[in-house]
C-alpha cells in the first residue's frame, strides 16, 4: 500500500512555504512539493519529492499522479494581479489552464484509485470588483455572492476557477447515462492581502503591506504604491495556513459554499504606516499613488463577510492587526533582518 500523498504546487511561494512547514511537522502524508524553481533548502529535503516543474506540462503531472497516491492537492500556483495585469494571456493559461489541469488530474486520479481527491483554492479578495471608493466604504463586508464583477485579470480568472471547481464538485458530465460524478471535491477560499514574516510576496497589489514593514525592519526607503485612505483586508500568514488546514479537514457535508470569504483584519495604509513608525520611528514611508495599482486596490473590498466559514467549519482568525504586528510581524521581521 502507497501512503496518501499530498501535492503542493506552486510550493516554493509564500503559502508553499507556509504549507510545507506545517506538513513536514504535523502529517503522516507524503508531501509532494512542485514549483517552476524546486523549493530550497532545508524545506526541500524535508518533502517525499521536491520537483521543478510547470502546471500545464501535463506528461508531468500524469507522471506525479502515477508515482504518489494523491488525496489531497493545494493549488498555489498563480500568477498574481499585477504580473496577470501585464502578461493577460500568459495569466489565463497559467491561472486557468493550470486549474484546469489540476481538476482534470484530481478526476483521473480519483477514477483510478476509487477514492475522492480533495482540491484547495486559494481564490482571492481579487474575485470582486468595486466600482468605485463610496461604495467600496458604503458595502463594508461583502459577502461571497455581491459585487462579483473584477476589473482584472487575476480577478477574473480566480472568479472563473472557483466556477469551474464547483462544476467539477456538483455537475461534471452531467449529461452522461451512467454519470458518477468526478470524484473532485473542490473547497475554495477568497484570501484577503497576506503578509508573512519570513517571506515576500512577488507580482501582488496587495503587497504594499508586507513591502511597508519589511522595508521598515530593514532600514530601507519605502515608496507607498497607493495613498493612506487605501483600505484591504489582511491577514497574517499562520491564520492562511490554519485556513486552508482546517478548511480541508471540515467534513463534507458541514460545507454549504464550495468557496468561502475568511478575514482577520481590515486596516488603512494610513493606519499601517502609524503602526509601522510606531515601531521603527525611523522608517522612511512616503506615498506616491500609482493610479494604475492603487486603481486595483480601490476596487477590491475594504472589508469581507466570513460569517458563513465561522458558521460551516468554525473559522476564526487568531490573529487581529495589532496581535499579527506585536506577536508574529514584529519579533519575525526583526529576528529575520538581524541575522542578515
Ligand atoms: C494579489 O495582490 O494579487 C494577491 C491577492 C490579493 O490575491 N495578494
Amino acid at each position: 500500500m502507497r501512503k496518501p500523498a499530498i501535492l503542493i504546487t506552486g510550493a516554493s511561494g509564500e503559502i508553499g512555504h507556509g504549507l510545507v512547514e506545517h506538513f513536514a511537522a504535523n502529517s503522516q502524508h507524503d508531501v509532494v512539493a512542485l514549483d517552476l524553481k524546486p523549493l530550497e533548502a532545508p524545506l526541500g529535503g524535508r518533502c517525499t519529492a521536491n520537483l521543478a516543474g510547470d502546471i500545464l506540462d501535463q506528461a508531468l503531472l500524469q507522471r506525479i499522479a502515477a508515482e504518489h497516491d494523491i488525496h489531497e492537492i493545494y493549488h498555489l500556483a498563480a500568477l498574481l494581479s499585477t504580473s496577470a495585469e501585464r502578461a493577460p494571456a500568459q495569466a489565463h493559461q497559467v491561472n486557468v489552464g493550470g486549474t484546469l489541469n489540476l481538476l482534470h488530474l484530481a478526476h483521473e486520479h480519483s477514477r483510478r484509485s476509487g477514492h475522492p481527491v480533495k482540491l484547495l483554492f486559494p481564490s482571492s479578495i481579487a474575485a470582486y470588483g468595486m466600482p468605485d471608493r463610496a461604495t467600496k466604504a458604503k458595502a463594508g463586508k461583502v459577502k461571497e455572492h455581491e459585487f462579483n464583477a473584477p476589473s482584472t485579470m487575476y480577478g477574473c480568472n480566480k472568479l472563473y476557477c472557483e466556477h469551474l471547481g464547483r462544476y467539477f464538485t456538483l455537475h461534471f458530465q452531467q449529461l452522461a447515462r451512467d454519470r458518477q460524478g468526478s470524484g473532485v471535491d473542490f473547497r475554495g477560499l477568497r484570501f484577503p492581502g497576506l503578509i508573512s514574516a519570513f517571506t515576500m510576496p512577488t507580482g501582488g497589489t496587495s503587497d504594499y503591506a508586507p513591502e511597508m514593514i519589511h522595508a521598515a525592519a530593514k532600514g530601507a526607503p519605502y515608496r507607498c504604491f497607493v495613498d493612506e485612505e487605501a483600505r484591504l483586508p489582511f491577514m497574517a500568514m499562520p491564520d492562511a495556513i490554519t485556513a486552508l488546514t482546517k478548511l480541508a479537514a471540515a467534513p463534507a457535508g458541514q460545507l454549504r459554499l464550495r468557496t468561502y470569504n475568511i478575514g482577520a483584519f481590515s486596516v488603512s495604509a494610513r493606519e499601517l504606516h502609524a503602526r509601522v513608525v510606531a515601531e521603527w520611528p525611523k522608517a522612511d514611508v512616503a506615498f506616491a499613488r500609482d493610479p494604475a495599482r492603487g486603481g486595483i486596490v480601490d476596487s477590491w473590498p475594504g472589508d469581507v463577510d466570513d460569517t458563513a466559514a465561522r458558521r460551516d467549519w468554525g473559522w476564526q482568525p487568531a490573529f487581529d492587526f495589532e496581535r499579527a504586528m506585536k506577536e508574529y510581524l514584529i519579533p519575525n521581521v526583526r529576528a529575520f533582518y538581524a541575522k542578515r
